[in-house]
Order: C-alpha cells, then structure tokens, then sequence
C-alpha cells in the first residue's frame, strides 16, 4: 500500500487527477464517501484504456470508500457523444443486453465484494433508464436544463461545427447521465462521479441536476486520458485495440503490449495502472535511467498487468510463449500460442501423411519446404549446429522427422542460427 494518507494525495501522487471540484479534496479527507464510475456497454468487452477508471475504483475501496460500478445498459441504448467525432450506431436491445453481461464480470475483476465494511457494488441503469417515461423525464429533468448550456458543451460544440451533425438522440445523453448521477445520489447517497477527462461534460450536468432538485452538493473528478509521448494512440497495436477478454487478446499479446512500453511512458504507466507504492516505482524509475536497456520498469509492469488480468497461469505461459521468439523452450505451448507467436516468420507447408510411419529424413524435410535451399545445406548446417528443430538442437544428419513432433499435428518450429525461424505446417491456413 501506498504511504498517502488519503486517496486524493495518492491519486495526485499518481497524476491521475485531471479535473476535481472544489471541497471534494476535503470531504475525502473528512468522510468515506459513496462514488461511482459509469461504463458503457459498447462492445462485449472493455479495453485497456478502461483500467484507469477501473482501477481507480479499487483504489478509492481500499481507502474505505463505497464504490459503485455501474455498467450502462440504457445509455448503451443512445451513445455517448464525448470525445466523439461521428454520430454511433445504435446497439439493439439484446446486444445491450449481453454486452452488459460479459463487461460486468470484467468490472468485478479488481473490486472486493465480500468486504464487510464497504462491500463494492455493482449496477446497471437499464434498471431505472429503461423504463423511464418520456413525458416524465422531459418534465422532471429536461426542465432543468437550458439548450443554451447543452449546446456549449465540448462533446456538442464540436459535432456542431461538422456536416454530419449530431442527432437529438445523441444530444440528448448527457441528460440520461446526469439522471443516473441524481438517482444514485437520492437512493444511495453517492455523491461522487468519476470517469476520464471526456466525462466532465456530463458529470458536471448530473452535480447542476442535483443541486438544482435537491440544494444539496455533489462532486465530480476525472482522470487524464492515457496519452503516449510520442503522440500515437495509448491501447492501440497494430491488430486493433487491446482487451481485456483474453478471447480478444491473448494473454501473450497482452503481456506483449505492456512490454512494449516506452521509456518515456513506463513511470506515468506504473502509477496509472499498478497498485506499486512510490518506493518500488521510484526504484524502477532510478533503473530506466541508469540502465534502460534492461527494461527492468516495463518487465515489471508486464508481469503485474498480466497477472491482475488473466492470473498467474496465464502470465507464465505468456511469458513462455515470448521467450519461444529467443530459444525458450516450445514444449507446453498450444498451436494456436505457436500462430501467434510465429505470425510474423516466413512458413511453409508439408503434408501430413509424407511423414507417416517412420518419418521423413530431415535433410529431405528441410530442403522440400522452402526452409533451405538444398540437401547439401543442410547437412553443413547440422554438422555446424546450427538446426534446431522446436527449439531443440539437432545433433543427427540422418534423423527423421514423425508428425507426432508437429505440436497438435499442426506445426514445427524450426531455426537456424540464433534467430532465423521458420513455421511449418502441415495444412494451408
Ligand atoms: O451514469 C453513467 C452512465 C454511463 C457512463 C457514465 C456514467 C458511461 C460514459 N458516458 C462513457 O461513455 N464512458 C466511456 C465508455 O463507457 O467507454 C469511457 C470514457 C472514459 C472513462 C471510461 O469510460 O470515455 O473517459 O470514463 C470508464
């Protein structure tokens, strides 16, 4: 744990405050209060530029708050503007519905539920949103805002000034938003909304709702959004956007995507995401400055994002699976962490049944799949030591290759040298 003695001068310390309102540092001082992060539904699964407001949930628990995550099935239903700029499309009713489902179990991940004092909480607005009668919202709550004020929000502004425009559908959801902020501050007494630095637009809309219905005070607070120095977009690859389903992105691209860090991000990076106290982060700090290519700070912070994730099991069959590109042992791993990790080394294909019975002779085997140019070849390689085959050195010229080595019946490592691989298939894929 970390030395602060409030969960704003951690947050600070972090440098994961953006935007606060006036009091709130004092209150948290002074009071454990109830808070919130909302979430919407739009895919069946969040991504890693989630885990700040997340983890920032788990952050305000372990300081004795009571949190609520609410995951946003109604407004799911309309689309949140903020930060966006084309119109969405709408999801249906059962994609709602089911993405709610799926990204509820990845907001439980890091809260604690059983705590007797401040058990974590989990909501759904489809609970009060979906059921809501337009004549009585536009009476009860439109009436408490001036289209003059929506219309200067940043969200609004800047889909103004475009062709494309912004439908009333989608003008009209900071309104939902700020309902949810005043329902949970009559039912639950929450009077605190976070979320990232988009998010103010709205928040601020649900603190003006509840002190124009109720007189009372309530707070907002959001984080930066996760920028990298050098100007490219934080949780992107490549392959899209990295996720929290490890059905989306493996537990190895994952603990990739964090290995990956720049020098320039990994502190900002430690603080955002890991529950690291200052001295530890302040120890890898000292090591990326004295010797950055030991990278010491980013293999940190791999191993623990990997591990709060997807487990322990995860995280070294991850960690196995990149230390195969470096002559790791490939023994244990499933063919589909070999695709992956071999994705990008050139292939070949050779069938199944050549192999049958005793085996093809590897001279033969290597030379027919495009690994090497010819017979002669890989003779002297061998004699040199320089084939391995799934990581293994071959030590016998007149060895033979059975499709039983073939990982599933699928593929066969080989290298030559100390990084020249080569995928072999037996399938076309
Ligand atoms: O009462 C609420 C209902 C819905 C929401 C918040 C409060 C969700 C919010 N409007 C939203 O769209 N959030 C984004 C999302 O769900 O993907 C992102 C924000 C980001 C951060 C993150 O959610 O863009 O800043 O708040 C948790």
């Amino acid at each position: 744990m970390s030395e602060q003695n409030s969960i704003y001068g951690e947050l600070k310390w972090r440098e994961m405050i953006y935007d606060s309102m006036d009091g709130l540092e004092e209150l948290l001082e002074k009071e454990k209060v109830t808070l919130y992060n909302g979430f919407d539904p739009t895919a069946d699964s969040l991504h890693v530029g989630h885990l700040v407001p997340m983890l920032a949930l788990a952050r305000f628990q372990r300081y004795g708050h009571h949190v609520i995550a609410l995951a946003g099935e109604g407004t799911g239903m309309i689309g949140d503007p903020s930060g966006r700029s084309d119109e969405r499309n709408l999801l249906s009713a059962e994609e709602a519905h089911y993405n709610v489902e799926k990204i509820k179990r990845q907001l439980a991940k890091f809260l604690d539920f059983e705590i007797k004092s401040n058990p974590a909480r989990i909501m759904n607005n489809g609970d009060w949103l979906l059921d809501l009668k337009l004549i009585d919202f536009l009476r009860d709550t439109g009436k408490y805002f001036t289209v003059n004020s929506m219309m200067a929000k940043d969200s609004v502004k800047s889909r103004l000034s475009r062709e494309s425009g912004l439908s009333f559908t989608e003008f009209s959801y900071s309104l939902l938003q700020a309902y949810d902020f005043y329902h949970l501050f009559v039912t639950e007494n929450c009077v605190l909304q976070t979320g990232g630095s988009d998010q103010w637009g709205n928040i601020t809309a649900g603190c003006e709702l509840i002190r124009r219905k109720t007189g009372k005070n309530a707070y907002g607070l959001t984080y930066p959004l996760v920028k990298k120095k050098d100007g490219t977009k934080f949780g992107k690859t490549a392959g899209g956007a990295v996720w929290l389903d490890p059905e989306r992105t493996s537990p190895y691209k994952f603990y990739q995507f964090w290995l990956n860090t720049d020098d320039a991000d990994v502190i900002p990076f430690l603080k955002y995401f890991t529950f690291f106290d200052r001295q530890k982060i302040d120890e890898l700090e000292f090591a990326t400055r004295e010797n950055p290519e030991d990278r010491a700070a980013q293999k940190a912070l791999a191993v623990e994002m990997t591990k709060m994730m997807h487990g322990e099991t995860a995280l070294d069959k991850a960690m196995q699976a990149s230390e195969a590109l470096f002559g790791g042992e490939i023994n244990g791993l499933s063919a589909a962490d070999i695709k992956e990790i071999f994705a990008d080394v050139p292939s070949g294909v050779i069938a199944a049944d050549s192999m049958n019975g005793e085996g093809l002779p590897i001279v033969n085997l290597l030379s027919d799949c495009g690994f090497m140019k010819s017979k002669g070849e890989v003779k002297r390689a061998i004699a040199e030591g320089g084939v391995y085959i799934n990581n293994h050195r071959v030590t016998d010229v007149n060895t033979s290759i059975r499709k039983d080595q073939f990982i599933e019946g699928k593929y066969l490592v080989l290298r030559r040298g100390k990084k020249n691989y080569f995928l072999l298939k037996t399938e076309q894929e």
